[in-house]
């Protein structure tokens, strides 16, 4: 019996097959290495405290720290009408009348009252349109900010 082109690509099938397999276990060689040479493990690197010179290219995933978070209060003072002052409670920090009424009434008394906490930023807005709106009006009105 002849050979028949199906025999061949039969054959050619198994002999590649036979050469996957040899290649999924051999271990390459340069021509320099003896069998069972292995790669140098590379040393584990201890970070020295002074950094040794390094730049530092890497660091942490940056962790995200929560605002900090600022007191806005308004001081009392002679002149400023208590309507003005409650009507600035209720514009810029969102009080309802009672609870505009109960804040003013407490600085009246105690010489300065929280009109709310908010992160820095915001904070800094809040004093400014006070500020703004008080001198628009010709009012003496302190209001400052606070770390809380
Ligand atoms: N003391 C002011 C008055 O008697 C009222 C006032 C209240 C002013 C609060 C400022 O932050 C203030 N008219």
């Amino acid at each position: 019996m002849g050979w028949k082109a199906a025999d061949f690509t039969r054959q050619r099938g198994q002999a590649m097959t036979a050469v996957q397999q040899q290649t999924n276990s051999i271990e390459w060689l340069m021509p320099d290495d003896k069998p069972g040479d292995l790669p140098p493990t590379p040393k584990p690197k201890v970070p020295r405290p002074d950094g040794g010179g390094a730049v530092l290219a890497e660091r942490k995933a940056a962790r995200t720290k929560p605002p900090a978070l600022y007191q806005v209060v308004m001081l009392n003072d002679d002149y400023t009408p208590m309507e003005f002052v409650v009507m600035v409670l209720q514009s810029f920090f969102q009080r309802d009348t009672d609870t505009a009424m109960h804040i003013m009434l407490k600085i009246h008394h105690e010489g300065r009252g929280i009109c709310g906490v908010y992160p820095k930023d915001v904070a800094a807005t809040k004093v400014e349109l006070v500020l703004t709106a008080a001198r628009r009006e010709g009012h003496p009105l302190q209001c400052i900010m606070e770390a809380a």
